[in-house]
């Protein structure tokens, strides 16, 4: 059987559009991938050193790669046996090889150390003293040891196992591998090859390797560290980590610990396209949900109204002193008479307030200082479009959407409301606001703020057509 690839881009593409329901709206241009946003393989980021902590690295709106690391750090330090189960990973064969030391070159068999091997036994190693010195490395405090008894070092303290030969079975396959090793190079620790190797269904379908060179045979030695990847462009069921003397081949025993073996999939990206065409017109509360999206905490803030006067608002309804919290799910079908290339008829979703219902075909913009939005999946991307009233009063404002994961900000995109003439007349503008964040976010913050000083503000905006791409499900 073939090793599994990713599907092509191409076809990925036609499945992104066929997700999209069947409507008669044009998306916007946003909706379709600028070709640089094609060569999806080349732009993704690999974890290495601390960021392996991140669980996602993602593309843009077609496939994205979801990374399961194993850190070690979450269990105790402890002999682990000659074979063990971890984390999808079952690791086995450890140092079951022959071959010469470096140095004298004596020779080492298989198997422990009291049978002349180099020690068969994985440790779950507590390394922490390498982490203060070398923190970009690795996940503080464990390692993968492949030592034995001799080299077993209680608490922070650590002795680098010898490392000739070490299998580790993937319990599923991975499309992109990354192992982070330290190792003693310099001094004696010359001309030794190191290489990854990854195999699928027994046979070897990708590999990586670095040089082990010393400047000084009779010097110092010192420890280095570095990250060994595989590509995601092929199914990977098995890893071979073994070192080997340049000169013959055979294998041999430089000093290694593991630590963050992270293990790739691609997972597709679908667009989900909220039009609000499916609802009937009406007042969807203070909060509502709806396809995929938890719509809150609409103009719970405090600001100050555009122009001249800058009267302050306060949170939460108008009654109140407020803009209004009132989500409406607004017909506005005479809006798209005059701006058939907006959004989608009839239905818009308006921040208004009881104030600003019009039921039927018209419409009044409603009062937009901030509104969250958080998603039930979590997305690489958003975009909505957005229709707001222009020049007069409506200047120096800026609409920002903001994307957040787990509370912390992760990207942003802004656009500013411009006004030609301050006592000259307003005029109805739009435009689509795209987002592409890079990386998995939860959470939508759109917001209006007065360039000169940050605070909130009041421009009047409605939404329609908001589009995420949201990671499928694996
Ligand atoms: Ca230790
Ligand atoms: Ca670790
Ligand atoms: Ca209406
Ligand atoms: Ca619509």
């Amino acid at each position: 059987m073939r090793p599994l690839t990713i599907p092509l881009l191409a076809g990925v593409l036609l499945a992104l559009s066929a997700s999209v329901p069947a409507t008669s709206l044009q998306l916007p241009g946003s909706a379709t991938l600028p070709a640089a946003e094609l060569d999806l393989l080349s732009v993704l980021p690999a974890p290495a050193g601390a960021a392996a902590d991140q669980l996602f690295n993602s593309g843009f709106e077609t496939v994205a790669q979801v990374w399961h690391t194993s850190h070690y750090d979450d269990l105790p330090e402890q002999f682990a046996g000659t074979s063990f189960d971890y984390n999808g990973v079952h690791y086995r064969d450890l140092n079951m090889v022959s071959g010469f030391w470096l140095g004298d070159q004596t020779p080492f068999n298989p198997g422990p150390i009291a049978e002349g091997g180099l020690g068969n036994q994985f440790i779950i190693e507590d390394a922490g003293l390498l982490f203060d010195d070398f923190p970009e490395f690795g996940s503080a405090p464990n390692v993968l040891n492949p030592g034995d008894l001799y080299f077993f070092n209680p608490g922070p303290n650590l002795s680098l196992g010898a490392l000739a030969s070490l299998w580790m079975d993937l319990h599923q396959p991975a499309y992109g591998v990354n192992v982070e090793v330290v190792y003693y190079e310099n001094g004696p620790w010359h001309g030794v090859e190191v290489t990854l190797q990854g195999y699928f269904e027994g046979e070897p379908v990708a590999a990586t390797s670095f040089q082990l060179l010393s400047d000084d045979l009779d010097g110092r030695d010192n420890i280095g560290f570095r990250t060994l990847s595989l590509p995601g462009d092929t199914a990977i069921d098995q890893l071979h980590l073994h070192s080997r003397r340049i000169s013959d081949g055979t294998y041999t025993a430089p000093r290694i610990m593991l630590d963050n073996l992270a293990l790739g999939r691609w997972l597709e990206v679908d667009t989900t396209l909220s039009t609000y065409d499916d609802l009937p017109e009406q007042f969807a509360g203070t909060s509502f949900q709806h396809n995929g999206v938890s719509y809150r905490d609409l103009n719970q803030v405090s600001g100050y109204w555009p122009g001249d006067g800058f009267d302050p608002f306060g949170p939460g309804a108008v009654e109140d002193g407020g803009l209004g919290n009132q989500f409406v799910i607004e017909d506005a079908g005479l809006l798209f008479e005059d701006f058939p290339e907006f959004g989608s008829a009839p239905n818009v979703l308006n921040p208004g307030d009881l104030y600003f219902f019009n039921p039927g075909p018209n419409f009044s913009l409603g009062a937009l200082a901030s509104l969250w939005m958080d998603l039930d999946a979590p997305a690489l991307g958003a975009a909505v479009d957005l229709v707001y009233y222009e020049n007069g009063p409506w200047g120096g404002i800026e609409v920002s959407l903001q994307a957040y994961r787990n509370g912390q900000p992760v990207a942003a995109t802004s656009f500013e409301i411009t006004s030609d003439d301050p006592d000259g007349r307003d005029s109805i503008g739009y435009r689509t606001v795209n987002l592409e964040a890079g990386v998995p976010f939860d959470s939508l913050h759109l917001a209006s703020r007065r360039l000169s000083d940050g605070a909130y503000t009041a421009p009047r905006i409605m939404l329609d057509n908001l589009r995420l791409q949201q990671l499928g499900s694996p």
